[in-house]
């Protein structure tokens, strides 16, 4: 049986979210035609992996930072550099290691993220979960060795060092122990370390060290922060690379709600994401902007100006004009694996566009001959689906959990053949 929302959620969505005018009424879907991932701009029909890798998937890669996500003015800086800040065995009373290695960068500011990583204690370099984390590292797991490192307060536009107290109260979103006991690595890094998450936020952060490049004005298609954030995600692979206890061509690059949005840029532009996974990711993310369900384009670039480049904004109330939907966001991530996400009650991210947009990726696997997505309907709640694309509805809220991470790493499992 298809999922199909609950008409008593939906009551509740309007109610809760009126002042946007959200839509929650499949009726009101406008009719839409979404672009062919499968037809270059010149009209050229990809009918293999070679023209899709020369050509189309070139030009969709461009459309996405034209119009979307923008473009970083910088690829790996020279003078970055990591440093490991601790290192101990035999920690959380599993046997794992912990290290954090501190990233830093100069450009026309220095900066720098901690990035926090649990590995098994194991003889041989284990694949990764890369997650990027909203409060601090500190907030994702209780470990009392973990720095009180300072986390902005967006009100105050200041970063300020975190109560002692707000150790581990994300931690229900990252059951890093059963990550460990499953054999896999867990890293994360707070974001508010690359790009803080507030409208002015282009003095700090990477923006504030590498935007100089840009000359002297921000161009239309200069990076959003999910760009800022996405990009960072590849310093951090750079990383992975020269940590031999880390197997990074196996890193799974993950992310909940707007960093579910960045777990999928990320993984569209960097190859070496082996596996990505948008949680809850929704508009800007996996589901379908033209369908106009919950979230739209003009509600998140008024609600969150900086996330996209400028010139994503002329697409308010205009999705039928992007030359982009949210399918193909997905579907520059093939031949990789990638999964998508939703929860039953999160219809603010419209959990049947984002099922859509994962179905409507499958043409391009089938050119790499891999099975797509193995279901035509969106299935019932909580019945996972996995091919090369793999999708689940999960009972309850918008929200990161313990179901959703078994459910990832089975994906891993079988994907890296373990
Ligand atoms: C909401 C936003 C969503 C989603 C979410 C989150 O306010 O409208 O697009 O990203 O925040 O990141 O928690």
């Amino acid at each position: 049986m298809a999922w199909k929302a609950n008409p008593e959620i939906i009551r509740k969505m309007s109610q809760e979210y009126k002042r946007f005018n959200a839509n929650y009424d499949e009726k009101l879907v406008p009719q839409y035609k979404l672009p062919e991932v499968l037809v270059c701009i010149d009209g050229t029909r990809v009918t293999n992996k070679d023209i899709w890798i020369e050509k189309r998937r070139k030009e969709i890669y461009e459309l996405f930072k034209k119009f979307m996500y923008g473009r970083a003015p910088v690829n790996k800086p020279d003078n970055m550099t990591f440093e490991l800040i601790d290192h101990k065995e035999n920690v959380l009373g599993c046997n794992a290691i912990r290290k954090v290695v501190r990233i830093s960068y100069e450009g026309k500011i220095k900066g720098c993220a901690n990035v926090l990583i649990y590995l098994p204690d194991s003889n041989k370099p284990c694949p990764i979960f890369l997650i990027l984390n909203f409060n601090g590292n500190h907030a994702v797991i209780n470990d009392a060795e973990i720095d009180l490192t300072p986390v902005w307060n967006f009100q105050l536009r200041k970063k300020i060092i975190p109560e002692e107290k707000t150790r581990g109260t994300n931690s229900s979103r990252y059951p890093v122990q059963r990550i460990i006991e499953r054999g896999y690595g867990f890293a994360t890094c707070y974001y508010g370390d690359i790009v803080p998450d507030f409208a002015d936020c282009y003095e700090y952060g990477v923006f504030g060290a590498f935007d100089y490049l840009f000359g002297e004005k921000r161009p239309p298609d200069a990076w959003g922060a999910i760009g800022g954030w996405a990009w960072f995600l590849s310093r951090i692979q750079d990383y992975f690379e020269k940590d031999n206890d880390i197997d990074s061509k196996k890193t799974i690059v993950l992310g909940h709600s707007r960093l579910g949005k960045t777990a999928l840029w990320a993984g569209a532009q960097d190859e070496r994401f082996s596996i990505v996974i948008s949680n809850d990711s929704g508009c800007g993310g996996a589901a379908l902007s033209r369908r106009k369900y919950g979230e739209t384009i003009e509600i998140i670039n008024t609600a969150f100006p900086h996330w996209f480049c400028d010139n994503f904004k002329k697409f308010n109330n205009r999705e039928n004009e992007l030359p982009i939907d949210q399918h193909m966001l997905i579907a520059l991530v093939a031949p990789r694996p990638v999964y998508i996400a939703s929860a039953d009650e999160d219809l603010w991210a419209d959990p049947l566009g984002e099922f859509l947009s994962a179905k409507n990726a499958e043409p391009v696997y089938k050119l790499f001959g891999l099975e797509g997505l193995p279901v035509d309907d969106i299935p019932d709640l909580d019945t996972p689906c996995m091919g090369t694309i793999g999708y689940h509805i999960r009972t309850g809220k918008h929200d990161l959990t313990t179901y959703d991470w078994e459910r990832f790493m089975d994906f891993a499992d079988k994907h890296l053949n373990r």
